[in-house]
């Protein structure tokens, strides 16, 4: 099963201004360089009519946009990812692994829990949508195949807000009419080569004779495409290992070079970096802080103890003494700062996975 949130930044910017919902919301990326210089991130399905597209210079899109009452919002990473992580967390709950691909993209394996069955699949999909609704407030589209690849490929088929399930016996029929570019893998290149060998959609690609796509492509890759074409994949839905750290960064409201300002954000990252903490139930060995400056260099420093902490105070207290000294060695107003905990506990780790493995 894949989930995959719908429009996602500029969903997150409805979410915090309920009012905006049925205008135009655009969300870009200013490059600063002049007040109207930059691109567009995504935006909402009401602003597409517009011909609005992730990717288009802001410029155009304003002027897509002229008329219209449309919104028009910096991007803001932090609140999207405090979002994303909020919602993977609840997919946790719901699957056997979770392969997070993107902020707002994750593979969740449920065959375990919908007993291989595609129509409890559905069911299932609908209530996952209604917990993270009802707690989040989010949208998302699900793809649910007997694989990643189909599973990808039929969330991509009906968005937004879409539930589409391809069973093992409909994959094939499913995948044949579209293009070869929306396999994983085929880019303009491969594009444009299968053309000239009269291959224009993933069933010409099903069809073709695997050695010579071989000879063409590759022994890895013509096989690889054989497979895919004929919608096979066994690919697993590989959670990601068991982090090494927990951080977080902010950006100041100013820049600056006082401490107290300083560590009024640095509480506020705490407060999150504690909760995940909390949640995995690990203890550190290393606090750092995480430094960008005006001219935009990185510094880092941190401390490690000889025993293990797990409280919050720990934190706070070493954030505040590695400010008080890295203040002293620069003389650079301070942009971002982020604070990191790191060396959790192996042997916790491992009891961790035993119990998990026991449950
Ligand atoms: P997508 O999943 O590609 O797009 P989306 O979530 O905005 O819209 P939908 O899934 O409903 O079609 O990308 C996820 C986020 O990644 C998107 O909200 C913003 C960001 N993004 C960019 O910053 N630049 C880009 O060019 C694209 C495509 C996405
Ligand atoms: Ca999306």
């Amino acid at each position: 099963m894949l989930a995959d949130f719908d429009y996602f930044f500029a969903q997150c910017e409805e979410l915090r201004n309920p009012s905006i919902k049925d205008k135009p919301v655009v969300v870009g990326v200013y490059s600063g360089r002049t007040e109207e210089s930059g691109a567009v991130s995504t935006s909402n399905y009401v602003a597409r009519k517009y011909g609005v597209k992730s990717g288009m210079p802001l410029f155009l899109a304003k002027r897509k946009l002229e008329g219209t009452d449309a919104v028009f919002f910096k991007v803001d990473h932090e609140y999207y990812d405090q979002i994303s992580d909020r919602i993977m967390q609840i997919f946790r709950g719901y699957a056997t692994s979770l392969e997070q691909v993107s902020i707002d993209e994750a593979y969740l394996d449920v065959s375990e829990q919908v007993e291989g069955s595609f129509e409890k699949a559905q069911d299932y999909g609908q209530k996952i949508k209604a917990d993270v609704k009802a707690k989040v407030g989010i949208s998302f589209s699900i793809g649910v195949g007997a694989n990643k690849l189909v599973a990808k490929i039929a969330c991509d088929s009906q968005k937004p807000d879409g539930l589409t399930i391809i069973r093992p016996e409909e994959a094939e029929a499913f995948l044949a009419p579209l293009a070869v570019d929306r396999l994983l893998g085929v880019g303009k290149k491969t594009t444009v080569r299968m053309e000239q060998m009269g291959i224009k959609t993933i069933g010409d690609l099903a069809k073709f004779d695997c050695q010579r796509l071989i000879e063409v492509f590759g022994k890895v890759m013509g096989i690889y495409f054989h497979n895919a074409a004929n919608a096979m994949d066994n690919e697993p839905v590989a959670e990601q290992g068991e982090a090494e750290s927990i951080s977080r960064i902010g950006t100041l409201k100013q820049d600056t070079r006082n401490l107290d300002f300083i560590l009024q954000k640095t509480d506020e990252l705490t407060e999150y970096v504690f909760k995940d903490l909390t949640e995995r139930n690990l203890s550190f060995k290393s606090v750092s802080i995480y430094v960008v400056l005006v001219d935009l260099s990185c510094k880092n420093r941190s401390v490690t103890f000889e025993q293990p902490a797990k409280d919050k105070e720990t934190i706070t207290k070493n954030v505040r003494t590695l400010f008080e000294k890295f203040l002293g060695e620069s003389t650079l107003e301070i942009r971002r700062v982020g604070v990191k905990v790191s060396g959790f506990h192996k042997e916790e780790l491992h009891q961790k996975q035993l119990t998990l493995f026991f449950q």
